[in-house]
């Protein structure tokens, strides 16, 4: 029984890192299949997952292909209700419905002036008021879902549900363009940043390496406001283990963290765990052994 996803390009896909969070968050596994936004690469991959014609794109194991985030999620839940992907308390889980579906139809000013951008943090992005209301109706939903069901943890409501994926990219273009919130909600941006997972999809994207000039903003940039990768640098071979950490496979691509060099099976594996050595906990685990 496989899932498999259609994906966009990783730094720039605010949907295709919805619809990723919505398995990777819940422990559900996922095949997923990239193709590069605007090019002939992303019309290939949709021929694969018909009818789509966005991403994410989700192929059942029974054939059928679902193309909305929400009915991702929907599905999801139906599907597995042990992973508990909407909050247990009904009550809760209405009120994480409706937001995520506010997100899905709404906020078309932050959306269009400030597109999710991973790879890049403006020191000020001057937003229009259109942006800010859209913050401010953000700051609100965000207030009332942590202030009655989210004091037990650092999302919406406590645990991470899908209304936190949903939200992810909205955390990452505060990020990126420095946009102004509220204490509590600079807190639960900050939460999405630190997040392994959002951080394995991010060091996945600056592998991935795509460029989308038209996303590029005549912005002063600043460094990346979440937590700083460690320094790890591309290196020759030999290194220390011989099987990648991942694959088990020969290593054949290395590099160097703190004067020690580690292998990979593959440039991808190398890159990946090069941009945020700590996200990934196979590699973290070889390290301390
Ligand atoms: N309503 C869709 C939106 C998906 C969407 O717009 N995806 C973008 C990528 S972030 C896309 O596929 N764009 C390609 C295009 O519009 O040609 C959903 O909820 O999944």
């Amino acid at each position: 029984m496989t899932y498999h996803l259609a994906i966009g390009d990783r730094s720039y896909s605010s949907w295709s890192l919805r619809g990723w969070l919505l398995f990777e968050k819940f422990g559900l596994p996922v095949r997923c299949h990239a193709g590069v936004l605007y090019t002939e690469d992303f019309q290939r991959l949709l021929a694969e997952f018909p009818p789509a014609r966005t991403v994410p794109a989700l192929r059942l194991p029974e054939g059928d292909v679902i193309s909305e985030s929400l009915a991702i999620a929907e599905t999801l839940a139906e599907r597995h209700p042990e992973a508990g992907l909407w909050p247990e308390d009904p009550a809760a889980r209405a009120m994480a419905r409706s937001m995520a579906a506010e997100m899905c139809t709404s906020f078309s000013a932050l959306r269009g002036d400030c597109p999710m951008n991973l790879l890049v943090s403006y020191e000020d992005s001057a937003p229009r008021a259109e942006v800010l209301a859209d913050l401010a109706r953000i700051g609100v939903l965000w207030a009332r879902a942590r202030d009655r069901f989210g004091t037990a943890g650092p999302w919406l409501f406590g645990r991470y549900t899908a209304a936190d994926a949903f939200f992810a990219p909205v955390a990452t273009r505060i990020a990126t363009y420095n946009l102004p919130v509220s204490a509590g909600a600079m807190d639960y941006v900050n939460a999405h940043l630190s997040d392994p997972s959002f951080r394995r999809w991010r060091a996945m994207g600056k592998a991935q390496n795509l460029i989308q000039p038209s996303y590029a903003k005549p912005f002063a940039e600043r460094a990346w406001p979440g937590p700083a990768p460690l320094p790890a640098e591309i290196a020759d071979g030999p290194s220390e283990n011989t099987a990648c950490p991942y694959s088990g496979d020969p290593v054949t691509d290395f590099l160097r963290l703190e004067g020690r060099v580690w292998g990979f099976c593959n440039p991808f594996c190398r890159d990946r765990t090069l941009a945020d050595p700590e996200a990934w906990p196979a590699f973290m685990a070889m390290l301390a052994r």
